[in-house]
């Protein structure tokens, strides 16, 4: 047992958990804008697809409301707010699962907290003026991504030394920018951050190495779904991108990783539970 605290509700996290990704970003969700007018049908269909994802086997359900795509345009903090925290608030009140916000904006953590999340979820680390302090508060768990560079830029030519020593000594030094805002190590959950600023071969070379950033002691978290990564290996667009998908998050329970992120729950629920009774050599209920 590795019982890990996610505000209310705790995990345990000595096995592989599977979190849906439930994207409320406009273009990323809805075949159009949808959101922007009137929120009453744009919610229940988040919930539907909420309550699918936690029956076919999510434990954590990631909500973010900015799109982190390379080259995305940057999203105001009333139009992010407006968009997650309804969910948030719907999703804590109806159903038994732990909520990450996904999210760089210290307001947004704040609000997020109150109203039932239990992880913070950066692809900034907690880089933004004022998040640390605003983390810190919460007492809620964090994951620290990395990414190299900024959304808009990341994917122009990165270049590492070595990627997965410059990954580790990145979150080394968060972890330490955590522990002097006090965010003790122990809430703290890491992701290499595939596809934030890395090539392909940065992506496969951090992939078949996880098992490195383990020296932390601490959960981490691998989040390939419909990347592009499996678009580059495979020549597949992003529709067609599950079967590679799931190949790396064989990989990554293998390599001991404690939380998934992806799109597609069911199939990957069942990849990760096919997985777990080969390793432990026995049928997991
Ligand atoms: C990630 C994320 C990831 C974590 C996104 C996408 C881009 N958060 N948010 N890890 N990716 N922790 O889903 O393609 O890999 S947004």
């Amino acid at each position: 047992m590795r019982e890990f605290q996610f505000g209310t509700r705790t995990l345990d996290l000595s096995y592989t958990h599977v979190m849906g990704i439930l994207n409320v970003t406009p273009d990323s969700f809805s075949d159009g804008g949808v959101l922007h007018n009137g929120g009453s049908v744009q919610l229940d269909k988040i919930l539907i697809q909420a309550e699918k994802m936690i029956g076919d086997g999510a434990t954590i359900l990631d909500i973010g409301g900015e799109s982190t795509r390379p080259g995305a345009v940057p999203v105001s903090l009333q139009e992010e707010k407006e968009r997650v925290l309804p969910v948030i608030e719907k999703i804590a009140q109806e159903f038994d699962v732990v909520i990450s916000i996904d999210t760089s904006a210290p307001e947004l953590i704040t609000e997020a907290a109150k109203l039932g999340a239990g992880l913070i979820n950066d692809v900034r680390a907690l880089g933004r003026e004022g998040a640390l302090e605003a983390a810190s508060r919460t007492d809620l768990p964090v994951c620290l991504m990395h990414m190299l560079g900024s959304p808009a830029t990341m994917q122009d030519r990165p270049e590492y030394a070595d990627v997965l020593d410059d990954v580790s000594d990145f979150f080394a030094e968060r972890v330490l920018a955590c522990e002097a805002s006090g965010i003790a190590k122990e809430r703290l959950i890491l992701d290499p951050g595939f596809g934030f600023g890395k090539t392909v071969e940065h992506n496969l070379r951090l992939m078949n190495n996880i098992s490195q950033l383990h020296a932390f002691g601490l959960p981490l978290l691998i989040g390939t779904s419909r990347k592009s990564m499996l678009g580059a290996v495979l020549n597949r667009e992003v529709d067609q991108r599950l079967a590679g998908g799931l190949a790396t998050v064989v990989m990554s329970v293998m390599q001991g990783a404690a939380i998934v992120r992806v799109h597609d729950v069911k199939e990957t629920a069942d990849a990760v539970k096919m997985t777990r009774a080969v390793m432990a050599e026995a049928v997991i209920k």
